[in-house]
This record gives structure tokens, sequence and C-alpha cells, in this order.
């Protein structure tokens, strides 16, 4: 059966992997399943067509068969309950690395998504400048936590997981503001996750619907 997902038909990030059908490529990318592709226009996304899949008109959604599934979350833990790679066989340790994805989403993202917000949405209000530091140090008071949390290691905890997967690319959005350099050892993990082969194979799969090319390979 067909795996299908969407994705920005034109994605604002230029090509970044910083939308969230990459999230979901590169949890497919890690445990070999194929994928397809329906690339949706903003316009399309609000249509009936869309909504029917996703409520509330984003991408990415997840189809296979007759199941429709919409929220990264979701169609990651899917994956990754369905076929090996992303969750340790350990009754204890996969519902830690399940933990640690609820983290990245519930904890560590919203801070994040708070400075696109006031960046890129309210960036020209007169009061954004002295919102900004607070939005800010709110990321680093998370980062710093995290940070003392994953130490020397490698992965959050053990081998790498769903729960990595998922927290580098909360982490990834961060690159670009200089934050993330702040804190060594994530900047590290971040670097470790985009250098796994899986990650490549996702980015470059966005990045050729970005400039309109078929990926190589
Ligand atoms: N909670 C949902 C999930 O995790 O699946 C959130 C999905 C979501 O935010 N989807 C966004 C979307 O469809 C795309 S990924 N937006 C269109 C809309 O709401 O109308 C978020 C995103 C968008 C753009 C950038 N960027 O340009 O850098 C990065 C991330």
């Amino acid at each position: 059966m067909t795996i299908t997902i969407t994705a920005f038909e034109r994605s604002p990030d230029g090509g970044k992997g910083l939308a969230r059908d990459t999230r979901v490529r590169w949890a497919l990318e890690e445990v070999g399943q194929a994928y397809e592709v329906r690339l949706v226009s903003f316009r399309g996304m609000k249509e009936p067509a869309h909504l029917a899949l996703h409520p509330f008109g984003q991408i990415p959604t997840y189809e296979k068969g007759d199941l429709a599934l919409f929220e990264t979350g979701s169609i990651v833990l899917h994956i990754a309950e369905r076929h090996a790679g992303l969750l340790p066989d350990d009754a204890n340790a996969r519902a830690r690395a399940i933990t640690w994805m609820f983290a990245a989403l519930n904890t560590v993202e919203p801070p994040i998504l708070e400075l696109a917000t006031a960046t890129l949405l309210e960036g020209d209000k007169p009061w954004s400048r002295e919102r900004l530091p607070l939005v800010e140090d709110r990321i680093r008071n998370r980062l710093k936590q995290l940070s003392a949390h994953l130490g020397s290691a490698d992965w959050l905890d053990g081998g790498f997981s769903a729960g990595d997967l998922m927290m580098v690319s909360v982490l990834l959005r961060l690159k670009s503001s200089g934050i993330l350099n702040e804190y060594p050892n994530l900047a590290a993990y971040v670097t470790r996750g985009e250098a796994r082969p899986a990650y490549k194979r996702a980015f470059d799969a966005q990045l050729a619907v970005y400039i309109g090319k078929p990926p190589s390979g």
C-alpha cells in the first residue's frame, strides 16, 4: 500500500527543510518506507478535499490505505510504532523515547514558535522590540535545561530514536537565530541529526520540490 504525504507546493522557507513535512519524510527514510508526496498550495490547503484530511487546513498529512492522519507527532509515532528503527524494543526505553517526542513538541517547541511569531508576524508592532528579549530568554531557559540533560551524550536516551528525530527537528528552527550556538552540545546534537543519511535524503527531497527538480539517486 502506498504512503502519501502532503507538503507545500512552494515552501515559504525557501527549501531550508523547516516545514514539517521534513520530519515525516525523515521518519519514513529512517525506517526505509517509500512514500509519495502530494503538493498542496496555500489555497488548496483550505479547500474541502484537503480539509477532509486535515481539519486545520495544514500540511503535512499522511495517508495509507483507508487511514488518514494529520499532526506530525501522531504521524511520526504511527510510523515509529509500525516499523523498526525509531523506537527501542525495551518497553520502558520505548516509553521514554515517546516522552521525548512529547517534550520536543509540547515543552521545547512552543517558545521557539513564539520567536518565529515575534519576528515574522509581529516584528513591525511597536512593542515587538521590548518583547523579543523575553521570548528569547524563554527559549534559553529551555535550552539550558535540555543542554544539561544531554550533557556529553550523543542522543537523549541511549540510541537515536523518534524522540531525537522530533527534538532535532524542533531545534533546527533556531539555527538562523544564533541562540542554538550558545549551547555547543545542542548545536553538535543538531549537526549529528543532520548528518544522518536518512535526514539528508529527506532534506534533499524537500529541497528538490522547492527548486523544481527531482531528487538525484
Ligand atoms: N501541529 C501541526 C503539526 O505538527 O503537524 C502544525 C502543522 C503546521 O504548522 N503546518 C504548517 C502549515 O501548513 C506548515 S509547517 N501552515 C499553513 C497554514 O497554516 O495555513 C510550519 C512551518 C511553516 C513555514 C516555515 N518556514 O517558512 O520556515 C516553517 C514551518
